[in-house]
C-alpha cells in the first residue's frame, strides 16, 4: 500500500463489506480504521476483503 489509489481501492473494498459503515485507511502508518455493526460484519470478513482488493492486511 503507497499510493492514493490504493487507499481508495481499500477503503471501497471494506467499504463494501456488510455491516461496516465507515473505513479509513491511514496511508503513513498503513492502518486501516474500521467502524462496523458487531453481528453482521468481523475482523475477518474486513481483512478477506482487503485480501480480494490484492493487498495482505497485517
Ligand atoms: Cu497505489
Amino acid at each position: 500500500m503507497s499510493c492514493g489509489h490504493c487507499v481508495m481501492r481499500v477503503k471501497k473494498a471494506v467499504e463494501t463489506v456488510e455491516g461496516v459503515q465507515k473505513a479509513d485507511v491511514d496511508l503513513q502508518n498503513k492502518q486501516v480504521a474500521v467502524e462496523y455493526h458487531d453481528g453482521k460484519a468481523n475482523l475477518e470478513k474486513v481483512k478477506a476483503a482487503i485480501r480480494e482488493a490484492g493487498y495482505e492486511p497485517l
